[in-house]
């Protein structure tokens, strides 16, 4: 195995431990509110976004370790998107990781307050944390409240569901998956970086990074849901065309989303660049995420 695989897996174990502990037991009242937000939390996810943030922090001298409160958090505020993104109101799917989505399992009130309360779990989470100097709690509390509110993810599935069936601008579409998927894992780099105590000039990198990787995974994305099965992918594919979504492969065509996918993968490699070798481990994550399949 290769040093950046067992990092990768060190890790990855490290994210899933403390997610565990980052919400009630099934043991605390009630019972069915910790039950639904314990099933959609550590239901066996890719972890893109928790090891992002701790590999982010490492590149700027920090630690998984003083990265991990960050980490769940956004992790939190992901699950919580999937939940509510799964909904009859919304994309209305019945499988989420190859399992039945929350509201099928817990009903739609229970899946709606499960996701209430695990975006509220991550602001606690943040509130608790302790970077290293030039930032504090409220720092990171408030990187966090930007990418998740109404300029962020809320503002890209709120363009989403507007742009559905009608005929859209290709800025429509850069803005929706911008907002939609670039903002948390340009969130994820930040805030992974802040609890190491970078610099502006640090985060600024980051976020370009973020940038460029989120467009790339959203077009990989996209090309995935049109080309695979949902047995590879767990989820069922096709969903987005059928109803009239704005994707790339629906806008630009299969064959030009691929080049916009190595086009973006171009530049995510590129932004790193000033990290110099302290930014091995981020290129190797970009890599992967870009070769997956599901
Ligand atoms: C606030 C309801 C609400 C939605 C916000 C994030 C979002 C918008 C919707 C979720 C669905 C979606 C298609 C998001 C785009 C980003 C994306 C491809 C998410 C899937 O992320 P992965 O592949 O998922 O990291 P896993 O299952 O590995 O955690």
């Amino acid at each position: 195995m290769s040093g950046f695989n067992r990092w990768l897996v060190r890790t990855r174990q490290a994210v899933e431990k403390a997610l565990r502990s980052a919400v009630p037991p099934l043991s605390t009242r009630p019972a069915s509110i910790h039950r639904a937000m314990r099933y959609s939390l550590l239901s066996g996810g890719k972890r893109l976004r928790p090891v992002l943030c701790c590999a982010a922090a490492e590149a700027c001298g920090g630690t998984v370790r003083g990265a991990m409160p960050a980490a769940c958090a956004v992790e939190m505020v992901h699950a919580y998107s999937l939940i509510h993104d799964d909904l009859p109101c919304m994309d209305d799917d019945d499988l989420r990781r190859g399992k039945p989505t929350s509201h099928k399992v817990f009903g739609e009130a229970v899946a709606v307050l499960a996701g209430d309360a695990l975006l509220t779990q991550a602001f606690a989470l943040l509130a608790a944390a302790r970077p290293r100097a030039r930032y504090d709690a409220a720092d990171l509390t408030a990187e966090l409240a930007r990418a998740a509110g109404s300029r962020g993810l809320i503002a890209g599935q709120v363009a989403d569901i507007e742009a559905e069936g009608r005929e859209c601008s290709e800025a429509a579409l850069y803005f929706i998956h911008a907002a939609k998927t670039g903002m948390l894992l340009r969130a994820a780099l930040k805030l992974g970086a802040m609890c190491a105590g970078a610099t502006a000039g640090r985060l600024a990198v980051l976020d370009r990074f973020g940038f460029a990787l989120g467009l790339a995974f959203q077009i990989q994305d996209d090309i995935l849901d049109s080309t695979q099965s949902a047995g590879t992918l767990g989820k069922t594919p096709g969903k987005d065309a059928a109803a009239g979504k704005l994707t790339f492969p629906a806008f630009f065509g299969l064959e030009r989303s691929r080049e916009l996918s190595a086009y973006w993968t171009g530049e995510a490699v590129q932004a790193l660049r000033p990290l110099g070798t302290c930014g091995e481990t981020l290129r190797a994550l970009a890599a992967l995420i870009l070769g997956r399949d599901h």
